[in-house]
């Protein structure tokens, strides 16, 4: 009973330093101490000078992290990667210093395995009270016990509107993979993600197999689908395709993260015609939806700091910030009334519940890794 009055209470605390701290470009309870009630430690917070966050490229609106900065004298150092397989192979190196990174869902599974992630309680967190239900408690991290829900979005076909060599929208993995689709298009670019489980993915929805399969032969197949198609594929770009090859006109075509797809798509939004160059496609065979969390290593000598900037990352207005900037969905229902109606209105972003159907999450595919890592490096090693 004591712990509800004590939890109340914080949670009402969070809430007055919100409404102190103005939109999301101020933050919360700007200009204050870093506190219990602030910190959302139950205990006194005593932070570090520094703390450095890994995490996947434009994934933030950075100045969430400069405020961050500026109201509790944190700075923060902050760096970028193109998968959940760079971020692992970076922390197994031994990559000592990372405080807070941001792994997806079959990634947290595979690294709370492998002890690489450090324990939270997220009942000392105020702010996890404003993520809605069906984001906690998720399988890969049962109890929350290790991350905080961060962003989820879904993976799919970013196209160039107008385009007349295919059909619109472009909502199959055909054209991907089919040879006389790829003849066709080729010649104007298409670019893949540079992300093994979701290209591996791609192919799998197309040959009409799980993207959580563990059979070595469907997994090969997979690996040959890919390498036919290779020859046609200009890049392997999952960090910075959207502004270099989409926006620009490089390509056509893009195997991409819908809020990926969704910052070209306002990029390039034309107010004449009420519309962008770039649109994004669902295919029918079935596409991967993600859920990134926000994490600890084990390695993390500020564990202190990172859980404190972790509640940060989960107040209302911070989280809609975030979303407004980076155009996916947020598991955070309080920051819903926050967020622009434009971004909760499009199915290209929330997608609505006959395309969710379509979706299907990764999972720890246990031993089955290593078949996975062994195509993978076929793929990118010819
Ligand atoms: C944003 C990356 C999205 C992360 N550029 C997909 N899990």
């Amino acid at each position: 009973m004591k712990k509800t009055i004590l939890m109340t209470m914080l949670i009402l605390l969070a809430l007055a330093a919100v409404a102190c701290g103005g939109g999301p470009g101020g933050g919360p309870g700007a200009g204050q101490e870093p506190t219990a009630e602030s910190g959302g430690e139950t205990g006194e917070v005593e932070l570090a000078p520094e703390l450095s966050v890994y995490n996947w490229e434009d994934y933030i609106d950075e100045q969430v992290l400069k405020d961050y900065e500026a109201q509790y004298g944190v700075k923060i150092i902050y760096d970028t990667y193109a998968s959940n397989e760079d971020l692992l192979t970076k922390l197994q190196a031994g990559a000592a210093g990372y405080d807070v990174i941001f792994p997806s869902d079959y990634m947290v599974a595979q690294m709370i395995e492998l002890g690489l992630l450090a324990e939270i309680d997220t009942a000392t967190m105020p702010n996890f009270a404003n993520i809605g239900e069906e984001f906690k408690n998720p399988p890969y991290d049962p109890g929350n016990a290790h991350c905080t829900p961060y962003q989820w979005g879904m993976t799919g076909i970013a196209y160039r509107v107008g385009y007349p060599g295919f059909e619109e929208p472009p909502a199959s993995w055909a054209y991907l993979f089919d040879p006389a689709k790829l003849e066709q298009i080729a010649p104007d670019g298409i670019n893949v993600l540079n992300d093994q489980r979701e290209l591996l993915s791609a192919a799998l929805f197309y040959l009409g197999y799980s993207p959580n399969t563990t059979d070595r032969a469907q997994l090969e197949e997979a690996r040959d689908l890919i390498l036919r198609a290779k020859p046609y594929w200009k890049t392997f770009n999952s960090e910075d395709y959207y502004s270099t090859l989409m926006v620009s006109d490089e390509i056509v075509l893009s195997h991409a993260w819908s809020g990926d797809a969704a910052q070209a798509y306002w990029a390039t939004y034309d107010d004449a015609t009420e519309d962008g160059n770039w649109h994004f496609t669902v295919p029918a065979e079935g596409a991967v939806r993600y859920q990134d969390n926000v994490c600890i290593p084990a390695s993390s000598e500020r564990q202190a700091t990172a859980r404190h900037f972790m509640n940060y990352l989960m107040d209302a207005q911070v989280a809609a910030a975030i979303t407004n900037y980076t155009y996916y969905p947020s598991p955070n229902v309080a920051a819903e009334e926050y967020i622009s109606p434009d971004i909760l209105n499009n199915p290209g972003i929330y997608p609505p519940p006959e395309v969710r159907a379509k979706l299907q999450w990764l999972e720890d595919v246990g031993d089955a890794v290593f078949v996975y890592d062994e195509m993978w490096t076929a793929i990118k090693g010819q």
